[in-house]
């Protein structure tokens, strides 16, 4: 199939599920066409099958907001039509489900037909949707779709909830590919790390409010005053600022090590005991997937899709939202003992592999199927 992605090209979640999405689709024999504003962070291998596509803007004085939406739907117009692609894919609902819309009725005046999927990944949803800003658009937009992904059976009911849905909508877990995500023998930088044979305690996002970063310095603290402990914060935004100075003032900042963006989380997870995810707003959980295919049990909150990934007592452990308490609790109990430590390792990583690249691919690929037939019948 010819297949048009567009999606943020950043390091957020939405961004690293459709770029690894279309390599794999690429690997698979498709061909895969990403259209976006900048170079997908992930989309590091040329293949035969995976082209770029860049949405420029002409600058205009006038513009005092530039009008992206409007050089995205003219930048689809154009591929769709010379590339004669099958269907459209777009991650992320704002603006992409409704400028995905634009395009395929400026198309369908030019006599093409383009099927268009919305995958809807979290926040999108959650925090931005919901909002009355955005919600007629994305409800609007949502309906018009002809095939409507989550990334959980969690996000599924959020968006029939809040939005007047009034189509099927099929849950695609997001996935990993234990290709590059797995244990790596690391042991030069681990005793980097941890000198003293410290515990690796992890925790990767992009610092934004939602992610309760200052709690995972919370339970930190708490978890070291018992076990030696290392904490690597992996990742950059805004929260960075007050979560280093929480660190200072609870006495633990040169036990934390705030890296920063980083390209190998790979090999940070695979030097890592345990994960930390106490957000209070998840609809799956991908960096969590991601440490646990490194053998890294987790900690994170019951939030959104996280039960779905995290299984209670067995991949880790899930606590309500801001109950640093129970997670430290729950941290100290996985970490104490070396034996343990291995059954939760072992345990986190075969419930990774239900998560499997492989199983999830033709999740995808069937559907894209079913939703271009159906659109050349309707
Ligand atoms: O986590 C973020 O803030 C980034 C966000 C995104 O849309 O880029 O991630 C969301 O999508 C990921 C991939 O589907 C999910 O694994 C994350 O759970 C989800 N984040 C939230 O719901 C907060």
């Amino acid at each position: 199939m010819k297949i048009g992605i567009v999606c943020y090209p950043t390091f957020g979640g939405s961004g690293v599920v459709a770029t690894e999405l279309g390599k794999a689709l690429a690997s698979n024999g498709h061909e895969i066409h990403f259209i976006t504003y900048s170079q997908p962070a992930r989309l590091d291998f040329f293949s035969e099958n995976l082209y770029y596509h860049e949405v420029s803007m002409a600058q205009y004085p006038l513009f005092d907001f530039s009008p992206y939406e409007s050089a995205l739907a003219s930048k689809l117009v154009d591929v769709v039509k010379f590339e004669k692609l099958d269907v459209l894919h777009v991650h992320y609902a704002i603006p992409h489900a409704s400028v995905a819309y634009l395009a395929k009725q400026i198309l369908a005046s030019h006599g093409i037909n383009i099927p268009v999927v919305t995958t809807l990944h979290g926040t999108d949803i959650t925090l931005v949707g919901k909002d009355k800003s955005f919600s007629p658009v994305v409800t609007f937009s949502i309906n018009q779709s002809d095939g409507v992904t989550t990334v959980s059976e969690n996000l599924k009911e959020q968006t029939l909830e809040y939005f007047d849905v009034n189509r099927d909508i099929r849950v695609i877990p997001n996935f990993i590919d234990f290709s590059r995500f797995h244990n790596k023998s690391k042991e030069h930088f681990k005793r980097a790390i941890a000198p003293g044979n410290e515990r690796v305690i992890t925790h990767t996002s992009n610092f934004r409010k939602v992610k309760n970063t200052q709690d995972v310095v919370r339970i930190f603290k708490r978890v070291n005053d018992v076990i030696p402990s290392k904490l690597l914060m992996v990742g950059d935004g805004p929260e960075r600022h007050n979560t280093e100075e929480l660190a200072r003032e609870l006495g633990v900042s040169q036990e934390v090590r705030f890296l920063g963006k980083q390209d190998a989380i790979e090999e940070i997870l695979s030097v890592s005991d345990l994960f930390l995810m106490p957000s209070s707003s998840e609809s799956f959980g991908l960096a969590a997937l991601e440490a646990m295919a490194c053998h890294v049990p987790v900690i994170s909150s019951n939030t959104g899709g996280l039960p779905e990934l995290n299984v209670q007592g067995i991949s880790g452990f899930l606590s309500n939202i801001g109950d640093v308490d129970d997670m430290a609790k729950h941290a100290i109990y996985i970490l104490e003992d070396c034996d343990r430590l291995k059954v939760f390792k072992d345990a986190a990583f075969a419930r990774a592999q239900e998560f499997d690249l492989a199983k999830i691919l033709p999740l995808y690929e069937n559907y894209y199927e079913e939703v271009v037939s159906a659109s050349k019948k309707g």
